[in-house]
């Protein structure tokens, strides 16, 4: 049972909600245990094939309930136990990850949409690296994620500047996967996690693991990786299933297996 968050199972589709509307769904110690709950229970239960993670309310997330810190806050420590495991488990969890940027997406909210593999972003939603507006750096997979979306000059500029984004400029610097309008906003989402999750599991997983691999290796051990990843996605159900569906010229029926 959760307090600070929403925990709903649709259609192998877990939806994570982020639930303070009224701190515009910014992280007190609650909601990072919670959702850190959340994203553990969604990777266990195998039945689960596609996460959304969105906001109630007006906002995605305006980070850190700047209520809860002062000048004597242990930050260092607060990232370690709060904020990074969310960021890691983000990229580990062998499932496609939707950020439903619903609205405001503001520092370590920002961060937490980058993490995430998919951004389906609200026409009203906008992005702030806030974070220079109260001296503080940009955290939470921020300077790891940004750059390798937007390239250096550009992210270097939004954690410098710290100016408000819209959703249209974010699609045009490659942040969004799709701006939706707010009349489409929940048939396009749930319709394009429904996608998601009747797809092969095990070779979106893959294909995650691969691509964060690929940034600090060498191209023989990119080559390597992908020889391994290859053999485990060739012993998958999905794999022998997209096969057959081909030859018999049907549609597959993917069952994460
Ligand atoms: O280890 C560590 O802790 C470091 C980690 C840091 C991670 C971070 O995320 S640092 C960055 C923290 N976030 C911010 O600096 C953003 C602060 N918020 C804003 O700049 C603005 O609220 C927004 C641009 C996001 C939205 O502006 P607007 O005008 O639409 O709304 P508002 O009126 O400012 O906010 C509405 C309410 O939400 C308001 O409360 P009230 O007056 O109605 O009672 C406001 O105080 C509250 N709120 C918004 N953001 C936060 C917040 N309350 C606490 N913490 C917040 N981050």
């Amino acid at each position: 049972m959760f307090n600070t968050i929403l925990y709903e199972i649709k259609d192998s589709v877990a939806w994570i909600t982020l639930n303070r509307p009224e701190k515009l769904n910014s992280f007190n110690e609650a909601m990072h245990t919670e959702l850190q709950e959340a994203l553990q229970s969604a990777e266990n239960d195998k039945n689960i094939r596609a996460i959304v993670l969105t906001g109630a309310g007006r906002a995605f997330s305006a980070g850190q309930d700047l209520s809860e810190v002062d000048n004597s806050t242990d930050y260092g420590g607060l990232l370690r136990s709060r904020y990074n495991p969310i960021i890691q488990k983000m990229s580990e969890i062998g499932k496609p990850i939707i950020a439903a940027v619903n609205g405001t997406a503001a520092g370590a909210g920002f961060s937490l949409a980058l993490a995430a593999d998919f951004r389906l972003v609200s026409e009203k939603a906008s992005f702030l690296n806030a974070f220079v507006h109260i001296g503080l750096v940009p955290d939470s997979g921020n300077t790891y994620y940004l750059p390798r979306i937007v390239g250096h000059a550009k992210a270097l500029e939004l954690m410098v500047l710290g100016e408000k984004v819209s959703a249209t400029e974010a699609e045009r610097l490659g942040l969004v996967t799709k701006v939706i309008t707010a009349e489409d906003w929940e048939r396009e989402v749930s319709a394009f996690a429904g996608r998601l999750a009747s797809m092969p599991t095990k070779a979106i997983g893959l294909m995650k693991e691969g691509l964060i691999r690929s940034w600090n290796s060498s191209l023989e051990n990119v080559l390597e990786g992908e020889a391994n990843a290859q053999s485990l996605a060739g012993l998958s159900g999905d794999h022998l299933e997209g096969v057959q569906s081909f030859l018999e010229k049907r549609k597959p029926l993917f069952t994460g297996d």
